[in-house]
């Protein structure tokens, strides 16, 4: 945490013939206003993209409400370093606030490895109905518990198949390609389980590795197809819409810990409002980009039978909860939360 003080130093203070006194010193502290807070936010998306104006907006807001008392930077691009690195860095405090993907967190916080089961959610919908309910203050308990405290959560729309070979429709059109995935083994297991072959890599490494043919493809949303450039080297956009993945705005538990109450409940509610204007902004992005890609020439094809892949899915499911006692149960709870 660093921590700044935007009045006068004590040593001004002090007249130059005088040391002052305990009587002195004290007075000084009283008068000074309590110190600021400068937070660093990490951000892996670049400018205009809806999270990073939601976390702009937020940023502001948080300074305007706690009359500078609190003041949030947002560092975009992933300028602070790659998601697995942010999340620890926040984790230890190095970091103060940051907007993640439960994708990446899966290895960190276990408990999130759930959402990154294909096909889990039904909808985007069904996916906020159950985050902004109790079983997503039950995840929030979790991130909690290893040093994050969740603020809110944000929408990341539904991730399908791109790549640079043909489209795909089955299952059997994934075979032998190569996939980057998310830093998290399922997606090892989801990509192996449809053929193809999986590889994990940091978003900002994915690129270059279409561009050179270490990859043939990748998955995501719209937004980021087309925001990572991704669509100007893939030439197919298949909707899959595998995985449905929440995202939360966090704080280090240690930055937050510093907060006054008052403080506290600024933020919270602030962050509410930045979730808001997020899935708003979610919405209409999703349309902007999926044009853009549309104009460029790529062809976006539907799925008519994603039962196929959701099939192929079923034998890890039956591995992850027998590696996860509970999340059999969870699992139900979330299909049946309406
Ligand atoms: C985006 C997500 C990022 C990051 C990225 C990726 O959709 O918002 O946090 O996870 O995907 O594929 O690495």
């Amino acid at each position: 945490m660093r921590t700044h003080n935007n009045c006068m130093s004590a040593s001004t203070l002090k007249t130059s013939s005088l040391l002052p006194t305990a009587g002195v010193i004290a007075l000084i502290a009283f008068a000074l206003p309590a110190q600021a807070e400068d937070w660093r936010g990490w951000n892996i998306h670049p400018d205009g993209y809806p999270n990073t104006v939601a976390l702009e907006e937020f940023a502001e807001a948080v300074e305007e409400q706690t009359e500078g008392r609190v003041s949030p930077r947002v560092y975009n691009n992933a300028v602070l370093g790659d998601q697995s690195d942010a999340i620890e860095q926040t984790r230890n405090g190095a970091l103060d606030f940051a907007n993640f993907n439960m994708g990446p967190m899966g290895p960190i916080v276990q408990e999130t490895n759930v959402f990154s089961l294909p096909f889990l959610f039904n909808d985007v919908e069904h996916m906020h109905t159950v985050m902004d309910g109790e079983i997503g203050e039950r995840f929030a308990d979790a991130l909690e518990d290893k040093g994050l405290v969740v603020l809110s959560w944000f929408d990341s729309g539904a991730r399908s198949l791109y790549n640079t070979q043909h489209p795909i429709k089955t299952p059997g059109d994934v075979e032998g390609l190569k996939i980057r995935v998310m830093n998290n083994d399922l997606y090892v297991d989801m990509i192996a389980a449809m053929g193809g072959n999986a590889t994990p890599m940091s978003y900002g490494e994915v690129y270059q590795s279409l561009t050179t043919g270490v990859l043939d493809g990748a998955e995501n949303n719209y937004p980021s197809f087309e925001s990572s450039n991704h669509y100007e080297v893939t030439g197919y956009y298949s909707l899959t819409e595998h995985l449905i993945i929440p995202e939360c705005l966090c704080v280090a538990k240690s930055s937050w810990e510093e907060l006054s109450e008052e403080d506290q409940a600024i933020v919270r509610e602030v962050a509410e409002e930045a979730s808001k204007r997020q899935r708003e902004l979610w919405v209409e992005s999703s349309e902007e980009s999926r044009q853009i890609v549309l104009d460029h020439g790529v062809e976006i094809n539907e799925v008519d039978d994603k039962g196929a892949f959701q099939t192929l899915m079923e034998p890890m499911y039956e591995e992850f909860i027998a590696n996860n006692p509970g999340t059999g149960e969870l699992i139900e709870e979330i299909r049946a939360t309406e």
